[in-house]
C-alpha cells in the first residue's frame, strides 16, 4: 500500500476512450477518484503525465500499490479479475471468446473509424492524426475514409443486433460498452444511425436505462 485506498482514473470527460473505463467501473460498482487530464490543453503530452503513461493517452488506472494500468483492454482485464462478481467479459469459455471477438471488432470497425475521421479533419487536432508523443500530419483522404467506415460500421452493428438485446452474448458486456461509445461519439463527425438502423435504435434506447451510461 502506498497510502491511498482508492483507485484513481486518469480521465478526460469529453473523450470516448476514458468513457469506456468509466462505464465499466460504474457497472462493476467500483469506487474511484477521477484525475482530469486536459487533452485540449495538451496536458497528456506534459512530462508529468508522460511519467504516468508514456503512450500519452487516457484512460489510465492507478492502483493503490502504485501500479498504473493503461489501455482499456488492460483496465478491463484487471477489473474483471479483481471484481469478478458481475462478469463483463463473458461467463463461459464460449462467451469469453465471443466478448473478446466482438469488442475487438466494434473497436476496430467503429471507434477507430470515428477516430480516423475526426483526427484527420478537426482543426484542433492539427498534426495529431495519431495519439502518442510523435506528431503525424492529418491526411484528408483518411478523414473521408473514416466517415465511409462509420456508415459500414452502423450497417454491420445493425445486422448483428437483429433479434438480439446485446452485441456479444445475452448479457450486457464490454462489447456493448465499446459499441455504444463508438455510436455516441460518431456525432462529432456528424454521423448518426439512420432510421433504417432500427436495431441500433432499439438497443440504444434500452441501454439508456443503465445509470452507468451517464458515468
Ligand atoms: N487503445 C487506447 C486508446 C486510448 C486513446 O486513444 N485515448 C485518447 C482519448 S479518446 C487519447 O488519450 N488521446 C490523446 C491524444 O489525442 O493525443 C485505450 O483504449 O485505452
Amino acid at each position: 500500500m502506498k497510502g491511498w485506498d482508492m483507485l484513481a482514473l486518469y480521465d478526460y470527460t469529453m473523450a470516448p476512450s476514458p468513457r469506456r473505463a468509466r462505464i465499466l467501473l460504474a457497472e462493476k460498482g467500483v469506487q474511484y477518484t477521477k484525475v482530469q487530464i486536459d487533452l485540449a490543453a495538451g496536458e497528456h503530452l506534459s512530462p508529468s503525465f508522460r511519467a504516468i503513461n508514456p503512450a500519452c493517452t487516457v484512460p489510465a488506472l492507478l492502483l493503490n500499490d502504485g501500479t498504473v494500468i493503461t489501455e482499456n483492454a488492460g483496465i478491463a482485464a484487471y477489473l474483471e479479475a479483481e471484481y469478478p462478481e458481475k462478469p463483463m467479459l463473458g461467463r463461459t469459455p464460449v462467451e469469453k471468446g465471443l466478448v473478446a471477438s466482438w469488442s475487438a471488432r466494434v473497436e476496430y470497425e467503429g471507434l477507430m473509424a470515428v477516430a480516423e475521421a475526426l483526427r484527420n479533419s478537426a482543426p484542433g487536432l492539427k498534426d495529431r492524426s495519431l495519439t502518442g508523443a510523435t506528431n503525424f500530419e492529418q491526411v484528408p483522404a483518411l478523414a473521408e475514409r473514416g466517415v465511409h467506415r462509420i456508415w459500414m460500421f452502423f450497417d454491420m452493428l445493425n445486422a448483428r443486433l437483429a433479434g438480439r438485446d446485446f452485441v456479444a452474448t445475452s448479457d450486457f458486456t464490454i462489447a456493448d460498452i465499446v459499441a455504444v461509445v463508438a455510436v455516441d461519439f460518431a456525432r462529432v463527425v456528424r454521423c448518426k444511425p439512420k432510421p433504417e438502423h432500427d436495431n441500433i435504435a432499439r438497443w440504444r434506447t434500452a441501454l439508456a436505462e443503465r445509470p452507468s451510461l451517464a458515468a
